[in-house]
């Protein structure tokens, strides 16, 4: 079978440049075609659909853009309140906002990462939250209303500690165990491995504590320091570093990650409202693959849903990679599954491309990878196409 009457696939997909060994196996006059898009079209993955007989029938294999999947990401998650109304904000490492989770009226305040799932605590009522991460429904964890609301929230692998004007201890569950009489002011609360480490708002003072003699809490001496500003109001500790987030009238604070002596080591901004809580989770990179049927991708963190946009690679190498007059079909408008049929071969010489975002409620994620090969963004661009996705 000659290069020329093999039909190739192109994708654009959410990913960085695959370097696959079955391309190296193939005919030069391919692979410099595939060069010449990958230098000059923003095609920042590709899958081939490899040897299409003469009669239309896939004989032979896909190879598809696949990277490690140990490669995690990691994500901020962050409590913001305004009013009555409360946001989980989902942000990248360089600050940037995925999305957020709206709710009113709640007001959350402290968080957890345990097991890379996030529980918030809530001011208007003594409850812990379990926050799915792509619908942002909430789970009622612990459920206390012979208390009036909570602030500092940790976990030291058994059970919860929970602030209130004493100390509250419960099962992972919910299932209380007890009370430790604690005269202090605790806006946020984390466990580090051995000690239990408050923030005192009043004094402007993080605490360390020992639970072993549960329940007579022992202040541990000589361990204390101050947080990174007097607004800081939140409590996590990820292994290494505490974080905490500023609640600041009518400012926007910072979101900081900061060592035992307060020294910040990271800085962000925080995207809106008045901050409290901030942690950490890890994803899985977002990723679009092809058969010879299906597209199908994986779960983006903070979409319930997914758009996906079709277009004509031709196209868009003959406008120079704009993407704006590219989109030939919204081929998916806000589907939950992580797969859809294609449906349709490109002809002999020709080439489609596809990208997917998430979508959440609040907002539409995003089409580009946030790879180095990406030349530009995609996002403003493909929805002027009168062609896309909504
Ligand atoms: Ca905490
Ligand atoms: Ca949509």
């Amino acid at each position: 079978m000659s290069g020329r009457d093999a039909k190739w696939w192109y994708l654009l997909v959410n990913g960085e440049t695959a370097g696959a060994a079955s391309l190296q196996e193939r005919a030069s006059a391919v692979i410099r075609l595939i060069q010449v898009i990958v230098l000059g079209f923003l095609l920042v993955g590709w899958a081939s659909n490899d040897l299409v007989s003469e009669e239309g029938n896939a004989t032979g294999s896909v190879s598809a853009h696949t990277r490690a999947s140990a490669d995690l990401e990691e994500v901020i998650v962050f409590t913001a309140n305004q009013g009555f109304m409360s946001r989980i904000y989902l942000l990248r490492m360089d600050g940037s906002v995925i999305t957020y989770f709206q709710y009113d009226p709640y007001r959350f305040v402290d968080l957890e990462v345990v097991d890379n799932e996030v529980y918030a605590s809530e001011a208007f009522a003594p409850r812990v939250l379990k926050v799915d991460l792509h619908t942002g429904d909430l789970d009622v964890i612990v459920d206390d209303w012979s208390l009036y609301y909570f602030y500092g929230l940790a976990f030291d692998g058994t059970y919860w500690y929970l602030d209130e004007w004493d100390l509250n201890k419960y099962e992972f569950d919910g299932t209380k165990v007890g009370v430790a009489s604690f005269d202090e002011e605790v806006m946020g609360s984390a466990w580090d491995g051995e000690y239990l480490w408050t923030l005192n708002d009043d004094e402007n003072r993080v605490k360390c504590w020992s639970v072993s003699s549960w329940p007579l809490m022992v202040e541990v001496p000589g361990k204390g320091f101050s947080p990174p500003s007097g607004a800081c109001r939140g409590l996590w500790f990820d292994g290494e570093y505490f974080w905490t987030a500023e609640s600041i009238e009518e400012t926007l604070g910072q979101i900081y990650r900061f060592d035992y002596d307060g020294t910040i080591v990271d800085r962000w901004l925080a995207p809106a409202f008045r901050g409290w809580g901030a942690g950490v989770v890890r994803t899985a990179p977002f990723r679009l693959s092809v058969d010879f049927a299906n597209l199908s991708w994986t779960e983006a963190i903070g979409a319930y849903a997914y758009d996906v946009v079709k277009g004509d690679l031709r196209t868009l190498r003959r406008n120079s990679g704009d993407f704006s007059v590219s989109v030939d079909e919204c081929l998916e408008e806000n589907v939950e599954a992580t797969s859809t049929s294609h449906g349709e071969n490109p002809p002999v010489g020709g080439g489609f491309w596809y990208l997917v975002r998430g979508v959440s409620a609040a907002l539409n994620l995003t089409y580009d990878s946030g790879g180095p090969s990406q030349v530009c963004p995609r996002d403003d661009a493909i929805d002027a196409d009168i062609d896309s996705c909504m």
